[in-house]
Parts: C-alpha cells; structure tokens; sequence
C-alpha cells in the first residue's frame, strides 16, 4: 500500500484498514513516500507525488513485491508504476469506482476540497465510469484535519446524505485514503453500501494475485527503455 503523500499517520490508517481484510498469509506494508507533500489537494501536489511513488515501486520490485496499491484517490503515478511493477497496480479510485459500479445503479463520490472534484470527475472518464458516477462533491475538510477533526465524520456523513439526495444516487464512494476507517460507520447510518478504495483496492489486487494475474508488459505498459534520468 503506497501512501504518495508524506504523511506517517495516514499510511497507519491506509495499512490497518487493508491488513483487516486481506486473506490469510497475504502480507499488507504500508509505504510512505519518502519525497512528495504531505497531502495531496491540487494538480500541483499530485504531479510532486509521482516520483515518491515511481521509488516505492522500485523498492518493492528490488524485494519481489507481488502487487501495488496507489492509496491516494488521483491515483498519481499509475501508468508509470504499471510500467516498472511486474504484479498488478490499481488506484483507489479506480477500484472504487468499479466496485461500486457492481453495487447499484448510480454512485456519488464525496472527496475533501472542491478543487480535487475535476481530477476525479477526469478519473471517472478515464475509466469508463461516467455512467455510473451521478456527481463528485466536497466536505471541504483538508486531508491532514480528516483524523484529527472531531467533527470529520459527521460533516462526510451530511455531505454524502445530501449527495444521494440532490443525485439520486444509491451508493457512496469516499474521495479519499483518509477516509478509509469511516466507511462501515457512514454505511450503516446511511444504509446504503458506502466503497472505500483503499479496501476495494486491496482485495482486487489479492484476487488478481491469487488468479495469477499481472500486468501485460506486450503494449505500452512494457518495462521503460533503459536511457539515462538527470534527477536535479
Ligand atoms: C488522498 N489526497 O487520497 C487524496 C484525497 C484528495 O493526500 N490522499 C491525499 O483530496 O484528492
């Protein structure tokens, strides 16, 4: 599980949420990157994140990693890590939004500040999932406050009552790793299914692992040309 923010506390919650519900003898690491902002709320973080995250796959090719969650919701980095990984990669987002997309027949997704709603309404067309995505909206509490706000959870649990509601909308995605501890709580107030990716992701890529399939490297997800980085 790669945290490409920089934040310690935040890799424990996105590392005790996926160990909970991974099968037996499947090992969850929580990896914080080591470069990058400690949250990622714009383009400009997102894009600062990606080289964390590129390192952190390295490292688990170097120790025989057998797969990769990017547990951020832009899903920062992906096609490059899919390039460098030889098992499978997925976005939170990603696996959220496919997930959900089994679950009913239309989803909200409630993310942090309003200015991430583009990055995840392009997501959403990235992978096919416009159909299903009935609207993206804000609780507006930054990532860093999302554990320490008292008030966090019942300020996303309105928000999301109120997306299902102006969307008519029949389940939840959370729009962010942090948020990732709160989903069954959410749920079962708002009795509808509420998807965190960071579990989703998880156990997608035990399935994908256990089915004994990765990656294919015979189009442009192949190894990168070996040629020279400057890094700065
Ligand atoms: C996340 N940012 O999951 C995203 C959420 C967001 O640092 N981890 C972050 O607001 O896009």
């Amino acid at each position: 599980m790669i945290n490409p923010n920089t934040s310690q506390a935040m890799t424990a919650t996105i590392e005790m949420c996926a160990r909970a519900v991974v099968g037996p003898g499947v090992t969850v690491n929580g990896i914080t990157s080591e470069i990058g902002p400690e949250s990622i709320e714009s383009y400009y973080d997102e894009a600062m994140s990606v080289p964390g995250v590129l390192k952190a796959v390295r490292q688990g090719e170097r120790e025989g990693v057998d797969g990769y969650v990017i547990a951020c919701f832009g899903d920062p980095g992906l096609d490059a890590a899919r390039e460098l990984a030889s098992g499978p990669v997925l976005g939170i987002a990603e696996a959220a939004m496919h997930t959900a997309s089994h679950l009913g027949t239309g989803f909200s997704v409630v993310t942090t500040l309003g200015r991430t709603i583009g990055q995840a309404a392009h997501l959403a067309e990235r992978y096919g999932m416009q159909r299903f995505c009935r609207g993206i909206h804000a609780c507006e509490i930054p990532v860093l406050d999302l554990d320490t706000d008292p008030d966090a959870r019942k300020v996303i649990t309105e928000a999301c009552r109120e997306a299902l509601e102006s969307d008519r909308s029949d389940v939840i995605v959370l729009g962010c790793a942090g948020m990732a501890d709160m989903c069954h709580q959410i749920s079962a107030e708002l009795r509808v299914p509420v998807v965190d990716g960071v579990t989703a992701a998880v156990l997608t890529v035990q399935s994908l692992i256990m089915l004994d399939l990765r990656t294919s490297k015979r189009g442009e997800y192949a190894e990168p040309l070996p040629k020279a980085y400057s890094t700065g």
